[in-house]
């Protein structure tokens, strides 16, 4: 019996390349200065950028510090709680999965 499959189509799959926020959250202990140091070291934002989104996350409970696929993100996640323990902080930092687009 014949396929009633159209023939000579070409099969695309569309892969979205699968990203991660991280996220950084506000909590009443870690200092200003050291939220700063992070940004600037894990998230490679410069000093006013920095001190911005140290001020967002301040104000509105969390912000998102960078977008990268799921390893990087883990990654990244590990290296800034490692660095707030070790210096006595108890900031956290989380993976948020990207939903739109
Ligand atoms: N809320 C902290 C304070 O007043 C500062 C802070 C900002 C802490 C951002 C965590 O992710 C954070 N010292």
């Amino acid at each position: 019996m014949a396929s009633l499959a159209p023939k000579n189509i070409t099969k695309e799959k569309i892969v979205k390349p699968n990203k991660y926020y991280v996220v950084l959250l506000n909590d009443d202990y870690t200092t200003m200065e050291f939220v700063v140091e992070v940004l600037i070291k894990f998230f490679g934002k410069s000093n006013d950028a920095a001190h911005a989104l140290m001020l967002k996350i301040h104000i509105e409970g969390e912000a998102v510090c960078g977008m990268y696929p799921f390893d990087v993100a883990q990654t990244k996640v590990s290296q800034v709680i490692e660095f707030a323990r070790k210096n006595g902080q108890p900031l956290m930092c989380i993976i948020r999965e990207e939903l739109d687009s």
